[in-house]
């Protein structure tokens, strides 16, 4: 057969094209994300969200663990610009000190989600999105428990405080939140606030040493987190007493752990704060590559669970 060579061309052409085509459809996007570390459950939790959303989703995750320190974070950040990733996400760790990486990120036009906590940082160009949960509220849902629980108390209310990480958005946000509420009223006396840095062991570590020198002054623990708030009943218990009726504890995030202690009869109850932010993190990296603009701030929705609704709700618990 004699078939014309422009025809025999265009049509290896064409094939070369469509062979190529589905390579380049492919070409996956590319997410560079530092986590902080894994200092609680929510934080375990959270990461294994976003890696398996990441899958999911069929984008190209490189996830970088800073182990609590930030100048990790900010090596992490830089190599994810030096890569030339998509887009780059992060939890800041703490809330200042971010200016200068954000703006060579920015330079280098690579566009940054914040996720869970926020930055200090006045130009917000800085970043396309904020989504992570509202920390102020959740320190006024643990300060308005607290003062509905507590409505018939005569006399004063000491409460003891265990702080999360010094210098990030939620150990200030819950402490703001919290102190909001309770003020409204004298009875309420904060007599002790410390870091417990996330942590179960700094959790019952701090709570010993309030023991100590509190002893039984003491009628309620707010913790920011389950983990410091777990491992403070360790402490509390080691020292004779019942956690949750001789001190009420209120703490947050609303992980299993925190269910197990709530239907052990040792915490009073957890503030829900949600790790579950990989689904809505992959789906504003597209949005983002589709040329969508996104809301700036996206909050997450929750809950507050008291022990009574525990054995209930346990069940349905994601994380
Ligand atoms: O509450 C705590 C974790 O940033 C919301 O960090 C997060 C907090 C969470 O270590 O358990």
């Amino acid at each position: 057969m004699n078939i014309p060579r422009r025809t025999v061309l265009a049509a290896t052409a064409a094939a070369a094209l469509a062979s190529a085509l589905p390579a380049m459809a492919q070409k996956k996007i590319v997410l560079g994300f530092s986590q902080i570390g894994a200092e609680s459950e929510w934080r375990t939790a959270n990461s294994e969200s976003i890696k398996q959303s990441a899958k999911d989703a069929g984008i190209e995750l490189k996830f970088s663990d800073a182990q609590q320190k930030q100048e990790n974070q900010i090596k992490a950040i830089r190599s994810f610009i030096a890569q030339k990733v998509d887009v780059i996400a992060f939890s800041p760790v703490v809330e200042s000190g971010w200016g200068t990486v954000l703006r060579e990120a920015k330079a280098a036009k690579i566009p940054v989600i914040l996720t869970d906590r926020a930055v200090n940082e006045k130009d917000d160009s800085l970043w396309v999105t904020f989504m992570g949960s509202d920390f102020v509220e959740e320190g006024r849902k643990a300060g308005r428990w607290l003062v509905d629980k507590m409505k018939d108390a005569k006399g004063e209310v000491n409460i003891v405080e265990l702080q999360g990480t010094v210098g990030s958005a939620p150990a200030i946000d819950r402490k703001k939140g919290f102190e909001e509420i309770v003020k409204a009223d004298p009875k309420f006396k904060i007599i002790r606030s410390q870091t417990g840095d996330f942590t179960r062991a700094k959790g019952k570590e701090v709570m010993e040493a309030f023991l100590k020198a509190e002893g039984k002054k003491i009628n309620v623990l707010y913790a920011h987190n389950d983990d410091m708030a777990i491992g403070a009943i360790q402490a509390i218990e080691e020292a004779g007493l019942k956690p949750a009726k001789d001190i009420v504890i209120i703490s947050i995030d609303a992980v299993k752990g925190a269910f197990e202690a709530m239907m052990a009869g040792k915490l009073n109850v957890s503030v829900e704060c949600s790790p579950l932010l990989g689904g809505q993190l992959m789906q504003a990296v597209k949005d983002l590559k589709a040329g969508k603009t996104l809301p700036k701030r996206i909050v997450t929705e929750e809950g507050i669970f008291p022990m009574e609704v525990a054995a209930k709700e346990f069940p349905k618990r994601k994380y």
